[in-house]
């Protein structure tokens, strides 16, 4: 029996990594035991560690028998059945959102629900602002200033790339350095470039820069992680159009809000949901440097979305 790591899930064969370092095609076994739990349209995903048999050891094929328990995970909704999840990637150390303000333009929504979904499955997130050529000298400058002061304040960390200057290259490597990371995003954000960019060696494939609309173009069509050079490991992801919500009641969404949370033991009621009770402090703070308008406004959407879904 050998033990890997699943690098690349196609959903009919895997590509796992043994502990030699050696690579392998794996196939699950039928009767894989599977986390009921979760009911998931994929039962094993990247970066889960597994036990195989090497079914044909000179052609390096496998048959996956059993998963390790997953020390994190973290789900979206199953694009082709709104009540399933796919798990996306696990034993995470951070989720990175790559993010840009124009082509394509990545909402303040959009990057509040994938921050908040990091929050639920509790791996730390980061915020990266890839194409800053395309922002630098332009009127875009302070917009991307204002959203960073966002999200800075709100207690997280972001950081600004480029893949045509270099600019935050660095700063990135040095973010990623020894970790496992998702990177998550939009479709043509540039999260298979900013890779490749990384680490030469890495030739994850990218979207050309002429025949890139920006619309329904995806290319990258699986999740695949990359071990870098400089130590780590790095997940690229097909883009998303929507980071649907799951697994969160409307009462428990001010929890995955850190610097909502920070205040809410000065609210009156101590189920306080700082919507419209008295006494609330987190409504008294809107607007300040520990909450701003937007943050604020995109947590009502939110609960307002879950409510709409329980209907
Ligand atoms: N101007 C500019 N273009 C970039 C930058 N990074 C990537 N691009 C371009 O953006 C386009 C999309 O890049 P990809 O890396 O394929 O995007 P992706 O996020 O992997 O897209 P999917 O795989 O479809 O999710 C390509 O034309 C890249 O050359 C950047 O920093 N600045
Ligand atoms: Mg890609
Ligand atoms: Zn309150």
């Amino acid at each position: 029996m050998l033990t890997g790591c699943v690098y690349k899930s196609t959903g009919s064969y895997y590509n796992v990594r043994d502990e030699q370092g050696a690579w392998w095609i794996c196939r699950i076994r039928g009767k894989l035991r599977i986390d009921k739990d979760i009911r998931s349209t994929n039962p094993i995903a990247v970066g889960d560690f597994v036990r195989f048999e090497a079914e044909d050891p000179e052609e390096k094929k496998g048959v996956i028998v059993d998963i390790a328990q997953r020390e994190n995970y973290i789900v979206r909704v199953s694009p082709h059945n709104k009540n399933q999840k796919h798990i996306i990637a696990s034993n995470l150390d951070q989720a990175v959102l790559i993010a840009t303000l124009t082509e394509p333009k990545t909402s303040l929504g959009f990057i509040d629900r994938f921050l908040l979904t990091a929050e639920l499955y509790h791996i730390p997130a980061v915020v990266v602002f890839n194409k800053y050529d395309l922002i630098r000298g332009s009127a875009w400058e302070e917009e991307l200033a204002h959203v960073r002061g966002l999200y800075e304040r709100a207690g997280y960390t972001t950081l600004v790339t480029s893949t045509v200057s270099s600019e935050g290259l660095d700063a990135f490597r040095e973010l990623l350095k020894d970790k496992k990371s998702l990177l998550s995003g939009h479709s043509g954000v540039g999260k298979s470039t900013l890779i490749n960019a990384l680490d030469p060696r890495i030739q994850a494939r990218t979207g050309e820069v002429s025949d890139w609309t920006g619309k329904g173009q995806h290319t990258t069509t699986f999740a695949e992680m990359f071990d870098m050079a400089f130590g780590g490991s790095i997940i690229d992801t097909p883009g998303i159009k929507e980071f649907g919500l799951i697994d969160v009641l409307k009462q428990e969404v001010k929890e995955y809000f850190p610097e909502m949370r920070r205040l809410q033991q000065d609210c009156r009621f101590n189920d306080c949901q700082h919507i419209n009770e008295p006494g609330c402090a987190v409504k008294e703070t809107i607007g300040t440097e520990a909450l701003s308008e937007e943050r604020y406004i995109s947590y009502l959407g939110i609960v307002d979305t879950i409510r709409e879904q329980e209907y």
